[in-house]
């Protein structure tokens, strides 16, 4: 199943081919005085792979208005649509993250057949108890899988078991657990016994889990709580993850911090105790604003990803997500430019010569061990990043390509916008 016309790819890819193989020749000729082989580090670009988000194909918003775009999918045969053009122009974004009850459907065998036609699998099954559905008999206003009330703590329980379910049909060997449990007065709520409740519940989803899957904790300082989160931080995610077992793991969120926080020395922290579970990537400047990876701070991302490869030797076993909201910008083309970013980020992180970063440290050699990644950052590994697209029959320039093909414009007329006002993340 095709979403852009391979001529047009083709023919593009074409009409770029001669400026791409001079710049590829031309970075290949620095790399090689720098004693790097330019085809290993396409080889590593062609492997790479973060997912997609079913929910980030939507126009999102903020708590204070929503702006839908044109064409906007209206369930996840549409979504599904959206992200093999995403794949189909990219070729680094290989799964989608599916978000429950939001992607429900009758059939989830054909479901996970309709995403292969794409040449999509399933990454991590999200569950959602941060917010209530029509049908739901306890209303999460005052927490899930933290509340006060056991009842609402076992329909929040039964949700992500039920998730579990699902996953297993589409192919997903994970769990992502986010909720927005906490709270916004100090005295709302016993900070310790929330915890403790969150414990129990996650402890039941836990057993429920099958032995090759793995669940994600997601950690996040504030929002929709405002005072207290009762997963706020990584302490907070890795008590839990280790009280509830091996199988339980700490997903980092970029956004999910004090602005300024180390958040590669976070990810450091949890390598070292074998807690990391992957990434939910996106940038920001001041709180969780879910702007486009690498948009912002695209050091940090760097940096992030120099303590992955630093700590490949150990044979990490990662989920790479994106989860971002696209409120002004075409969903699409912002995470194809997200996926480039961050398999930027990875190239880059790519080129820092370990053997040589590592005596330059043991020499305390300050100035010669930060050029070293600030070399590495300031390397345009653009050329890579295209070569390895076009060589897996991806476009040279996926939004250019996609802005060629008129596929919103086309969707504008198969999809009719949804009238009136709404608001929310999604
Ligand atoms: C919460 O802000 C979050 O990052 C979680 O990953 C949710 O699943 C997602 O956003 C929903 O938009
Ligand atoms: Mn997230």
């Amino acid at each position: 199943m095709s979403g852009i016309s391979l001529d047009l790819i083709g023919s593009l890819n074409h009409a770029g081919a001669a400026a791409q193989a001079e710049d590829y020749g031309a970075l290949a000729r620095q790399l090689a005085r720098r004693g790097q082989d330019i085809e290993a580090l396409t080889a590593r670009a062609m492997a790479w792979s973060v997912a997609v988000p079913t929910w980030g194909v939507g126009t999102g918003g903020t708590r204070f208005a929503r702006f839908p775009g044109e064409g906007e999918p209206r369930h996840i045969h549409d979504k599904l649509a959206d992200c093999g053009v995403i794949q189909q122009l990219t070729r680094g974004t290989r799964t989608v993250s599916p978000h429950f009850p939001w992607d429900k459907v009758s059939d989830y065998n054909a479901l996970r057949q309709e995403a292969a036609q794409y040449e999509l699998g399933f990454d991590s099954v999200n569950s959602n108890t941060f917010q209530d559905q029509l049908d739901q008999p306890l209303s999460y206003k005052f927490g899930s899988l933290a509340h006060a009330n056991k009842m609402t703590r076992t329909q929040a329980v039964e949700h992500n078991l039920e998730c579990i379910e699902i996953g297993r049909a589409l192919g997903s060997r994970a769990l992502t657990v986010w909720i927005g449990d906490g709270t916004n007065f100090p005295g709302q709520q016993n900070m310790a016994r929330m915890f403790e409740n969150y414990l129990e519940a996650m402890g039941r989803i836990y057993a429920g889990l099958p032995t090759d899957w793995t669940m994600y904790i997601e950690h996040k300082m504030y929002e929709p709580a405002f005072y207290s989160t009762v997963i706020s931080d990584w302490g907070s995610s890795l008590i839990a993850a280790q009280t509830l077992g091996p199988q339980a793991k700490c997903l980092v969120d970029l956004g999910h911090h004090a602005p300024n926080t180390n958040i590669e020395q976070i990810v450091a922290r949890l390598i070292h105790v074998g807690k990391l579970a992957g990434f939910h990537f996106n940038d920001s400047k001041y709180g969780d604003d879910d702007l486009d990876a690498g948009s912002v701070d695209p050091f940090r991302l760097f940096l992030v990803f120099n303590e992955l490869v630093d700590a490949e030797p150990k044979g990490l076993d990662l989920a790479y997500m994106i989860d971002q909201s696209h409120n002004v910008t075409d969903p699409i083309e912002s995470l194809m430019a997200s996926a480039m970013e961050i398999a930027r980020a990875y190239v880059q992180a790519s080129l820092v010569d370990r053997k040589a970063l590592a005596e330059a440290q043991a020499a305390n050699d300050v100035l010669a061990a930060h050029r070293m990644l600030k070399q590495a950052y300031l390397t345009d590994v653009s050329p890579i990043l295209a070569e390895a697209r076009v060589r897996q029959g991806g476009a040279l320039d996926p939004i250019a390509a996609y802005r060629a093909s008129g596929y919103r414009a086309a969707k504008a007329k198969e999809r009719p916008a949804v009238k009136g006002a709404s608001s929310g993340i999604v």
